[in-house]
Order: C-alpha cells, then sequence, then structure tokens
C-alpha cells in the first residue's frame, strides 16, 4: 500500500541551504513517505544526476522516488514514478513507458479534470493549490478544504492535497478524504527540515 501522508516535493532554491540530498536525508530521518524531484528549469542531464543521488539515498527503504514531468529522466533513472501535470505527457504515454509497476500522478485542480478517462490509469492525484502559495506563482483558483473534499470525493483514486499546506493542516486535508500532504516549503524552507517532517508524521499519525 502505498504511504502519500508525507509527500515531500523538492524545489531547488529551498533547499539549497543544506543542499538536495542532504534536505531530503533530513525528511528521510523524520518520517517522509514519498519524495517528489521537482525542477522546472534543471536540464535533463542535471535532473537525471539529482535524481541518482536521490534513489542512492531511498535505497532499501520504503520511500518511493517519482519524477516530476520528465518521462525520460523517469525512465534513465528508474524512479520508482512520473508526477504529470495537466500540461505535461498524456497518462496513457507514460504508463504504456514506464509500464505497469511505475507509480503515476497527476495533477488535478478542478472537478471537472476528474472526467478524463486517462484518470483510470493513475496511482494517485495531486490535488490544488488548496490555498495561495509563493511556491508555485502560476498556481490556478485555491480550492479550500471544500473544493477539496468535493474532488476527494469524486475521485478513484487517492487524493494528494497540495498548496501552502503544513502540520496544522493535516486533520483538515484527512477530514476532506484526503490521503496526504505534498508539501514544498513546509519541509524544504523550514529551519529544521527533518523536525517539520516528523511534525506532519505525527499529525497524520493522529488523526489516522
Ligand atoms: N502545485 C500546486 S501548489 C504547488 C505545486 C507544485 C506548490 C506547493 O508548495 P508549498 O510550498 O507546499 O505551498
Ligand atoms: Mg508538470
Amino acid at each position: 500500500m502505498l504511504d502519500f501522508s508525507v509527500y515531500l516535493i523538492t524545489d531547488a532554491a529551498l533547499c539549497a541551504r543544506l543542499g538536495l540530498v542532504e534536505t531530503v536525508a533530513a525528511a528521510l530521518r523524520g518520517g517522509v513517505t514519498a519524495v517528489q524531484l521537482r525542477d522546472k528549469q534543471a536540464s535533463d542531464a542535471e535532473l537525471i544526476e539529482q535524481g541518482r543521488a536521490l534513489k542512492g539515498l531511498l535505497a532499501g527503504t520504503r520511500v518511493p522516488l517519482i519524477v516530476n514531468d520528465r518521462l525520460e529522466v523517469a525512465a534513465a533513472i528508474d524512479a520508482d514514478g512520473l508526477h504529470l501535470g495537466q500540461a505535461d505527457a498524456s497518462v496513457a504515454e507514460a504508463r504504456a513507458y514506464l509500464g505497469a509497476e511505475a507509480i503515476l500522478g497527476r495533477s488535478v485542480q478542478t472537478r471537472e479534470q476528474l472526467e478524463a478517462p486517462e484518470l483510470s490509469l493513475v496511482d494517485y492525484l495531486g490535488v490544488g493549490p488548496v490555498f495561495a502559495t509563493a511556491t508555485k506563482p502560476d498556481h490556478s483558483a485555491p480550492l479550500g478544504f471544500e473544493g477539496l473534499a468535493a474532488i476527494c470525493a469524486a475521485s478513484p483514486v487517492p487524493v494528494v492535497a497540495i498548496g501552502g499546506l503544513n502540520a496544522a493542516h493535516a486533520a483538515s486535508v484527512w477530514s476532506a478524504g484526503g490521503a496526504g500532504m505534498a508539501v514544498v516549503s513546509a519541509i524544504c524552507a523550514a529551519p529544521d527540515p527533518e523536525q517539520a517532517t516528523r511534525e506532519i508524521a505525527e499529525a497524520f499519525r493522529a488523526v489516522f
């Protein structure tokens, strides 16, 4: 069973203080349950190098490494999965390319996007933003927990909530029907990413 409760998404700038690998290592010590390598600016070659380093770190743990957007990078490093935005590659193409075992995620911002037939091919949805967030300046209209709940109720697969979330929101995410939260700044920009991760993990443990 995949555990999406504490899903870290990396950001190059916000991870720069400790470095990407050390930030993820801290999150691992704190109890992160899934990691997504996301960097819109990096070249495929750079992402492959970073991805290999993270794969080494996560080897032997039960924490999957999921690559954002780049199908070829996910294939090159034999990542556990791929996360696709609405404007990225088609889920069918990714599934055909990466195989049945790959963990595939799709971003969904509206109830209407749930109608896409290809969502039968994904393992989870990333739904948000719940709140406005400076981490993704081009985000769509915030859903709030009511909007999140409406999408969770209609989703055929587990929903990971995203956007402006931290440990204080775990109970609300759970009540809305979410399987967990995907966070960037709550971990990467925290003074102590290990402790920040632990607080989210504990908050979910308290409500699960
Ligand atoms: N997609 C929707 S909001 C977001 C992404 C990648 C950024 C979330 O970052 P933060 O810092 O957890 O609000
Ligand atoms: Mg994308």
